[in-house]
């Protein structure tokens, strides 16, 4: 497998799409054949993990290979500024051309559209699902149809006009974000009753204030717009929490089956024209989402289901066949692994690591020990999910709970006590008994401690002031 030519690169990016919705990453709900093939044909990450579990910081760390807090963009409302370089600004300095189309997230106007790109067509902020307004270098253009559908036609107009060029094409869905509206082409799928998650009745018991304190539970916090329907009158408690689920999930695989036909119609149009086997195609989210899973809808935690992204990737000039992996990689990964397949040196400031070794098979080995993982947005009044940072190991995952919001924008301030949890994900995968204060993980505790304080030193972050420095370490 040798490659013949500078690679394409097909990159969809959808949003908050859990792994456990993509019948690659073993769905028992739904099928998404078009997704994966690009697994069939390529690599699948199983543990491909984000730094900060919220649209807009993953979307700036993808772009900018850079943890949130040397990108900036921390929050919702921190927006990604035209200086930092991205693997697209890089691409384009070596001559590919450039496009995107989708959800931007990271701001608007001078010193915020997107750069880098020689052609753009964004959803202001979140967009709209029907006849959605996309922002362009030359206006606002109205487009009447189904924003997944309208993201896909652009891009394979784009995509049509490139010649035998080397380009790189950012397909960035809406899709399937809240309040998840399906087109009326999928109102009759996911009809039949879909099975709970066994953590679906999951009382927190086992875990300290913040899992209580948050207010995702499918049961009391999912808002009439995402339900479009009132629960029969004549339910209890726990099965309205079950009718909700339904229609919760039903919209939402729906959203996907739209997704899966956009995959297909790109992947599609590359098999058509020759140009499968010198493009490399990505399809990733910008981090995973609760399904039912803990009762929750949404993200944010560092708990597994949202810290997990979907990452697939094929190249078949270059990444044989039908692999898979338990490396830990991240979505800060991505920018350098494209650039390398590019063959164009990385900005020196990107922190992430190139995957292409593993993905080529010249050097399998992992390429980290421990995963960072902060998030920023501190008690926002919709989620209530606390701030908190931590690190994610082979068996083993520590979360310091630090409480505050650091006066942040869109973070709230009210502050609380911090809480630490811990983990072993081998005796506990569902994550549901911290044993942070299990005198038979103090070793282990201790040696997580360091290993956080360390790592965060390294990538140039700060511990919070509330954190004692653990012992044999110093501020
Ligand atoms: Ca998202």
């Amino acid at each position: 497998m040798t490659a013949q030519r500078r690679p394409n690169f097909v990159f969809v990016l959808t949003d908050d799409h859990a792994p456990n919705a993509i019948s690659a990453y073993g769905s028992v709900v739904n099928s998404t054949p078009g997704i994966d093939a690009i697994a069939d044909a390529g690599m699948r990450f199983d543990r491909a993990l984000v730094e900060n579990s919220l649209c807009t910081p993953s979307r700036a760390a993808i772009l900018t290979g850079t943890y949130s807090h040397s990108s900036a963009v921390t929050t919702l409302s921190t927006h990604l500024s035209n200086d930092h370089e991205t693997f697209i600004t890089a691409l384009q300095a070596a001559g590919y051309r450039t496009a995107m189309f989708g959800k931007w997230h990271l701001g608007h106007g001078e010193g915020y559209d997107p750069a880098g790109f020689d052609h753009w067509e964004v959803l202001p902020d979140q967009g709209e699902y029907f006849d959605p307004e996309l922002i362009t270098a030359e206006g606002r253009v109205r487009h009447e149809g189904y924003v997944t559908d309208i993201l896909t036609e652009r891009a394979l107009s784009w995509m049509a006009d490139q010649g035998d060029e080397p380009y790189c094409v950012l397909v960035w869905h809406k899709a399937p974000h809240r309040p998840w509206l399906p087109h009326p082409r999928h109102a009759d799928l996911f009809t039949d009753p879909i099975p709970l998650p066994p953590t679906f009745d999951d009382d927190y018991s086992g875990r300290g204030t913040p899992a209580h304190h948050a207010t995702m539970r499918i049961a009391d916090y999912l808002a009439d717009v995402d339900l479009k329907e009132q629960p029969p009158e004549e339910l209890g408690y726990e099965e309205r929490a079950v009718w909700k689920y339904q229609r919760y999930m039903q919209d939402y695989l729906r959203c996907v089956a739209a997704v899966d036909e956009s995959v297909q119609a790109l992947t599609g149009f590359l098999a058509d024209n020759d140009q499968t086997d010198d493009t490399v195609t990505i399809y990733a989210s910008d981090q995973g989402f609760y399904l039912g899973e803990h009762g929750w809808f949404d993200k944010r935690f560092m708990y597994e289901e949202s810290l997990r992204m979907p990452l697939l990737l094929s190249y078949p000039a270059r990444v044989a066949a039908g692999q898979a992996s338990e490396a830990l990689v991240s979505n800060v990964d991505i920018a350098q692994t494209i650039l390398d397949f590019a063959g164009v040196a990385a900005p020196s400031g990107m922190q992430g690591a190139n995957l292409v070794p593993m993905l080529t098979g010249a050097d399998p080995a992992p390429v980290r020990d421990a995963h960072y993982y902060r998030f920023y947005e501190h008690d926002d009044h919709m989620h209530h999910v606390w701030a908190h940072y931590g690190i994610r190991t082979d068996r083993y995952k520590l979360i310091y709970f630090y409480a505050d919001g650091m006066g942040l924008p869109n973070a709230g301030n009210v502050t609380y006590p911090p809480e630490w949890e811990l983990f072993d994900l081998e005796k506990d995968p569902y994550e549901l008994n911290s044993v942070h204060l299990d005198p038979s993980y103090a070793a282990i505790r201790h040696e997580l401690t360091v290993r956080l304080w360390d790592l965060q030193l390294e990538l140039g972050d700060t511990p919070h002031p509330r954190q004692p420095a653990p012992e044999g370490r110093t501020r």
